[in-house]
């Protein structure tokens, strides 16, 4: 109605915390709901959407597709979204000028290229990672790819068919192939960074809990096109398969890497050239059209915007293939470092994480003294976690996590596991340290500290996970 004030997006952000008071927009309508905070049914997370829009909050919580909710939020209109505002102007220089809006929760880690993880305890709301929250982890600007000019090339093998590689449309590979689906856990190896600056700095992004997610993904397995490509099993002469993305540098150069033939071609290994993240088209963050899934295997080798297959008696020359992720003794520095040294990481070690209560958090105990823990865990290579302790006094005393999660076949558990335990706490206000470990169908364990993993990469970080928290008895 033209009685109503109008504002601008700004002015909006500028109501982000209850002494600003709290507003938030709507369909283009702007709201001031402060005094709706304390009756909020879903609690105070409603104030992450303080200063912004709630539609990308509501599509994460379905609860709000319901006519009461529009009713209640009705009561706090203060006016409009003044629709002549312009959206920034695009810049045609900045190569990620094109790269997908993402979701306003994410803990941004590196804009351009954009890296983000979600916030902790939104990790374990689910056992299947809601698509925008599922981390985003790019080395480069994210490719614009039309689907259908988009051709998967690959690599005929030396001597035999005719040197013309195979090329794959979209089409090709959800028609030739059996579509094939999977739950699995992608986590990067530099996942938990951050608390291994804590012991030396280390080079890289300062990842805290969430470079790991869960999805549902659906697509062509590898071995299938392999085969049609022409390629035998237990050829001599194949002995790693590289993947080039169709995201490159200002030089020319493409994301790429490689894992072994072997792996590619065991059927049980199933690794996919993925169309689909949980039901619907991989997106553009994601590897739009086309990635390839290496369950078990650590992120940098499930390769996004597929291009190219190659198959070759070596690995990949990639960077990320031989001079990056790679683990190094505590005392190997950037002085002495040599990569050729170190194999490239492919399986991941056993992992598990606190996601709540988070550090520092104040906690004032239940009627039964009691406090929620919850986390994840996960081993790489197809290992199931059996099991996970859950220590309130420093790892004197532990207690086992109750585990759930999709009951995945022996040696191909992709999936984490969520837990979760009910711990007691001190009668007397103190501060807390709570510890968490996991062990895998194999009995991997994981180390107590970080200093003796440190590596000047900061990558597989998988030490106890500890959150201290001070209980308000
Ligand atoms: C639940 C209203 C913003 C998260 C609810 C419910 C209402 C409501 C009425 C109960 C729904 C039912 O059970 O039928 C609102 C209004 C909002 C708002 C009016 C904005 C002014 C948010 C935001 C978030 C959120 C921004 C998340 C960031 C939740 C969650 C629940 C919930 C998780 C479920 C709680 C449970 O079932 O235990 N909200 N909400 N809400 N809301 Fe909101
Ligand atoms: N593929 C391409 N083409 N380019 C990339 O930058 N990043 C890799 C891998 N595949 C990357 C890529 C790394 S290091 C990780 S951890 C995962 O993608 C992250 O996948 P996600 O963004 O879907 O979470
Ligand atoms: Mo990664």
């Amino acid at each position: 109605t033209s009685s109503s004030p109008l504002y601008s997006k700004e002015d909006v952000r500028k109501h982000a915390s209850i002494e600003d008071r709290v507003w938030v927009t709507y369909a283009g309508e702007v709201f001031d709901i402060t005094e709706f905070i304390e009756l909020h049914p879903g609690g105070s997370r409603i104030l992450l959407a303080a200063g912004g829009a709630l539609e990308p909050f509501w599509a994460l919580y379905g609860v709000h597709k319901n006519e009461h909710v529009l009713e209640i939020l009705k009561e706090y209109k203060v006016g409009e979204l003044n629709s002549a505002e312009k959206d920034e102007p695009v810049d045609e220089s900045d190569p990620y000028s094109q790269d997908p809006s993402r979701h306003p929760v994410l803990k941004v880690n590196s804009l351009k290229p954009f890296n983000a993880e979600p916030p902790p305890y939104m990790l374990t709301e689910n056992s299947i990672t809601q698509t925008e929250l599922f981390f985003k982890r790019n080395h480069l600007p994210v490719p614009q790819i039309n689907p259908d000019d988009y051709k998967l090339v690959i690599e005929r093998p030396n001597g035999k068919v005719h040197d013309k590689p195979l090329n794959l449309t979209l089409s090709d590979l959800k028609a030739k192939f059996p579509k094939h689906e999977i739950t699995a856990t992608l986590q990067c190896a530099g996942n938990r960074r951050s608390e291994m600056s804590e012991v030396k700095l280390v080079k890289g992004l300062d990842w805290n809990i969430g470079a790991i997610s869960t999805a549902r993904w659906a697509g062509a397995r590898l071995r299938d096109v392999l085969l049609e490509a022409g390629y035998a099993e237990g050829s001599s002469q194949t002995q790693h398969v590289h993947f080039e993305g169709l995201d490159r540098d200002l030089t020319g150069t493409n994301y790429g890497a490689s894992i072994s033939f072997k792996q590619a071609m065991a059927k049980e290994n199933e690794v996919l050239l993925a169309y689909e993240m949980n039901g619907q088209e991989l997106p553009k963050d994601h590897g739009f059209p086309l990635r390839v899934i290496v369950p078990g295997v650590v992120g940098a080798r499930n390769v996004k915007w597929l291009g190219k297959i190659v198959v070759s008696k070596e690995e990949s020359s990639s960077h990320w293939q031989k001079n990056d992720y790679k683990g190094f003794n505590p005392c190997v520095d950037w002085d002495n470092v040599d990569f050729a040294s170190s194999p490239s990481i492919q399986d991941l070690p056993v992992q598990s994480a606190i996601t709540e209560p988070h550090p520092g958090q104040k906690i004032t105990p239940d009627i039964d003294g009691e406090l929620t823990v919850k986390g994840y865990a996960w081993s790489g290579g197809g290992r199931e976690i059996v099991r996970v302790d859950v220590s309130v006094d420093g790892g004197k005393t532990w207690k086992v996590a109750e585990l759930t999660g999709e009951k995945q076949k022996a040696g191909q558990a992709w999936a984490w596991k969520l837990w979760q335990l009910n711990v007691p706490l001190p009668t007397k206000s103190s501060d807390v340290t709570i510890i968490c470990k996991a062990v895998d169908s194999s009995y991997n364990v994981q180390p107590d500290t970080v200093a003796p993993i440190w590596n000047l990469r900061g990558v597989l970080n998988n030490a106890w996970h500890r959150v201290c928290v001070t209980v308000d008895a």
